[in-house]
């Protein structure tokens, strides 16, 4: 027997021993008995298992017991139905909680509303106690048991929780792992000399280590957080801050690490939490010489993390916030050994990134090409996909992919960052730059949806032609976003067409970052009058987005569990992504570009004679083929 099966046997005789006889304690043993394999031998890659497994079997006993039945009762449905997240009727909504609805008392009043737009899915941006001041929109977290208290408590939390699941919508939360805010307790024991909390972070006392790492570290804030080590007196060294000064990277090289934050996995999950969104989880691990992302411990420790959630609340999934290539993204969602193992959800920024780039080139060829880059992923798995986020876009275009569509990486980049803040020349766009690489002179992009696509641009010169071919653009795109397959996700504010808000600027803990431009707070008035009248741009958008939404809720073809190829060789404007589902094929057209396109009948798989557009409802003969409308979207079905 080899080192992880004996220890399998005994770590499973000390739980068997520790558990009780009711129903939820001996579901928990049977789980263990499927999973425990892979919690094992993934603690066995990166941790001493001595240090690590008594505690989690500690951690698994107690926490069994904290969980209420009707969490029990929903680990039980899960089980029973492990692809809820992949059906085509999950629609996503990501949120702030206060600029939503104030606080979660405020949020619960507001179920309704996610409701009639058909959302099942909520993320609540990060809610959990952060530092007090500049807090990274949340991403410095000083407390990971409680939330910020303007927003309410870990009760109100639970309570927010059981609204939003009798209303059919699931509860997804952050969780940063990569770091902590240099208020968290486990900073301030290392600050004040406690050696075993120094060993949560990474410290130096000088320069030499920190500068072997820089040489190949790249920098996330080149702008406002140089360089990924700052110096803190108290502690009298050097610690690793990826990001900003204020956010300590966690050291996951210490087991002790490790079960900290399965503890606090565990009581998220009791909380009510369905999904975990794993922040900038690519950074978790470091190793000299380079460039510090995506590291093989990585998936290790989530294998490990995944499986222990596997065991302790198989009504949890992961989410990986990975905003990586192609190449490193599908390893995410399990590659090799791991297939299936690790994070059920992970971003598709590339697809992203993609649709944006289609839409500024009117050209789809670089889209096709990156597109059939990407490897098959798990069937159990799905991606998020989306148009925009709280984040900045950082033009994630692959020079080797650019060269061969004849375009230069650099100069696509440029031209990307040029086009979205309105000065390529014709561009209606209003981003503004965010972070500049002073070598490169390469900038990422903030801005809101409709301030990109142009509605602000063409509303505010009153141009009605130029208004419809921007909200054309804007539900085109999400047609894409919605008919990818996996959870789609609509930022708040997109539904209505918000556009960018400076308003931030007021405030001097979010002014010298301008993601807050597209972080603006609910219009409910706007809000109100979209659903009950017609004509105006919100309400133009608002009923898009919901025919949208109600045309994927019907479709079966888009369950996750089946990929969508995008189909090569078009490159002149027009898409053609196809769904070969055992439940009916579906070929969706996207014309990307101002001018009419045609697409002929033998482009789009075997659809012939009657036709019907799942977005439109219309039915109509194919015959030869389809005259595409300026940013006209299909999604075709035999009727
Ligand atoms: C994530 O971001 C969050 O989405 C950001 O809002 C936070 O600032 C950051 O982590 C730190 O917590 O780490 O895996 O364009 O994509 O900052 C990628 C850069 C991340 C972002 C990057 C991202």
């Amino acid at each position: 027997m080899t080192e992880v099966s004996v220890t399998f046997e005994s770590a499973r005789k000390k739980l068997a021993k520790a558990l009780g006889s009711s129903r939820s304690e001996q579901d928990l043993l049977d789980r263990f008995d499927r999973w425990g394999f892979d919690l094992i031998s993934a603690l066995a890659d990166v941790y001493p298992l001595d240090a690590v497994l008594p505690n989690l079997i500690e951690t698994l006993v107690k926490s069994n017991k904290a969980r209420t039945e009707v969490l029990h009762q929903r680990d039980r449905e899960r089980v029973l139905e492990p692809d809820w997240f992949q059906s085509e009727k999950t629609i996503g909504y990501v949120c702030y909680t206060d600029l939503f609805a104030k606080n979660l008392k405020g949020l619960n009043e507001k179920i309704p509303y996610l409701k009639n737009l058909g959302i099942s899915y909520l993320h609540l941006m990060p809610i959990l106690e952060p530092r007090p001041g500049a807090n990274d929109g949340g991403y410095a977290v000083a407390n990971y048991r409680a939330i910020r208290s303007d927003l309410g408590t870990m009760s109100e939390l639970a309570a927010t929780a059981d609204k939003l699941h009798e209303s059919g919508i699931s509860l997804t939360l952050d969780l940063v792992l990569n770091h902590v805010a240099k208020e968290h307790d486990w900073a301030l024991k290392a600050k004040s000399g406690d050696v075993e909390y120094r060993e949560y972070f990474y410290v130096y006392p000088d320069r030499t280590v920190p500068d072997e790492f820089e040489k190949t570290l790249p920098e996330v804030f080149p702008d406002f957080a140089p360089g990924n080590f700052s110096f803190d007196d108290e502690l009298n060294g050097y610690v690793w801050t990826t990001f900003n000064d204020y956010q300590w990277d966690v050291n996951w090289s210490n087991p002790r690490v490790f079960s900290e934050y399965a503890d606090i996995i565990a009581n998220l999950a009791n909380h009510g939490v369905d999904c975990l969104r794993l922040d900038a989880i690519a950074f978790i691990w470091k190793r000299l010489g380079t460039n510090c992302q995506n590291q093989d411990e990585v998936h290790s420790i989530t294998q490990a993390l995944r499986a222990f959630t596997r065991i302790f609340a198989p009504s949890m999934i992961f989410k990986a916030e990975a905003i990586v290539g192609p190449a490193q993204v599908g390893a995410y969602l399990g590659e090799g050994a791991r297939a299936g193992k690790v994070s059920d959800l992970a971003y598709h920024n590339s697809l992203m990134v993609q649709i944006w780039s289609a839409i500024a080139s009117k050209d789809t060829s670089l889209l096709e090409l990156t597109m059939s880059r990407f490897k098959a992923i798990p069937t159990s798995s799905a991606w998020g996909v989306y148009l925009r986020c709280h984040d900045d876009i950082g033009w994630a275009i692959d020079d080797s992919d650019a060269h061969r569509v004849g375009l230069n990486g650099h100069d696509h980049r440029m031209f990307l960052a040029d086009y979205f803040t309105g000065k390529f020349y014709g561009s209606e766009s209003r981003g503004v730059d965010f972070q500049i690489d002073e070598q490169s002179g390469e900038r990422r992009t903030s801005g809101s949806t409709a301030s990109l696509t142009g509605i602000e641009a063409a509303a505010e010169r009153g141009d009605e032609n130029a208004l419809n071919l921007a909200i054309r653009r804007y539900l085109c795109a999400y047609a894409m976003v919605f008919g990818f397959g996996g959870i789609p996700l609509l930022y708040m504010g997109d539904e209505l067409g918000l556009v960018n808000d400076s308003s931030y600027l007021q405030d001097p803990a979010k002014a010298e970052d301008n993601r807050w431009i597209h972080r603006p707070m609910m219009n409910w008035e706007l809000a109100d009058a979209a659903t009950k009248s017609s004509g105006t741009v919100a309400s133009r958008i608002f009923q898009g987005i919901q025919q949208i939404t109600q045309a994927r809720k019907i479709s079966p073809s888009l369950h996750a569990s089946v990929a969508t190829r995008v189909k090569a060789g078009r490159g002149t404007g027009v898409a053609i992504f196809e769904r070969n589902h055992p439940a009916g094929q579906m070929i969706q057209v996207y014309n990307l570009s101002e001018d009419s396109r045609w697409v002929s009948s033998d482009e789009l798989g075997d659809l012939n004679g009657i036709v019907e557009n799942r977005l439109s409802g219309e039915k109509f003969e194919l015959g030869a083929g389809i005259t595409l409308n300026p940013y006209s979207a299909y999604w075709l079905m035999q009727a």
